[in-house]
């Protein structure tokens, strides 16, 4: 398929694997939030737009994504990150002593005040290096990155879990573990 149609093919996965599996009838597993890719296909076949798509097209969404939103395992499929529908629960792990956050200007005085909330989505989303956290700053606005210091926030109690290729999720962090960077 063409790099557009991967583009919202991918779009598609995401709200179902994501957020709102429950409005297509798609039961995800509620430890890992994974279903079968079949399953998967099934669903999405049920689209008007999607009725021609094959499992092929859908590896290839996976295997072509730089940011490795999805991964694939045996047969079943699943986000790697950026849940709102279920806490989807990861192993706790201990991360770099700082982790990144891309944000935007016009919320950068509430984050100093409040710190870093998970807002809309089941945990708050850090990355080991700038290059993601700049990715996703920038979808908002005028970007701002933020440092965590992981060692003090570890002391208070936040707990970090690695969701592979430099992703990290996280409790609520206090705004005194944060920096500009
Ligand atoms: C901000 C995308 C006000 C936070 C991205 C962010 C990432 C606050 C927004 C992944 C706040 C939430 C996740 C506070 C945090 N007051 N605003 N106290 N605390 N915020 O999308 O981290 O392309 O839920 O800074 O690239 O931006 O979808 O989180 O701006 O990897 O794969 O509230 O999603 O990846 O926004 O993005 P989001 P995020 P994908």
């Amino acid at each position: 398929v063409s790099n557009a149609t991967e583009v919202s093919l991918s779009k598609f996965m995401t709200k179902l694997l994501r957020h709102t599996p429950e409005q297509y009838g798609l039961i995800l597993d509620p430890e890992d939030g994974s279903c079968t890719v079949d399953d998967l296909l099934s669903v999405l076949v049920k689209a008007p737009r999607w009725s021609e798509v094959t499992v092929r097209d859908i590896r290839q969404v996976v295997t072509s994504c730089e940011k490795q939103r999805f991964e694939i395992e045996g047969d079943r499929i699943k986000a790697r990150y950026g849940h709102s529908h279920t806490r989807i629960a990861y192993e706790p792990g201990n991360p770099p002593p700082t982790l990144y956050h891309g944000t935007y200007a016009g919320v950068l005085s509430a984050i100093l005040e409040e710190g870093l909330q998970s807002m809309g989505r089941q945990y708050v989303h850090l990355s080991e290096g700038t290059h993601f956290a700049s990715l996703a700053g920038s979808r908002r606005g005028n970007l701002i990155l933020l440092t965590v210091d992981t060692i003090s926030a570890g002391q208070m109690g936040v707990t970090f879990y690695y969701a592979g290729n430099e992703v990290w999720l996280a409790d609520p962090i206090p705004s005194s573990c944060l920096n500009v960077y």
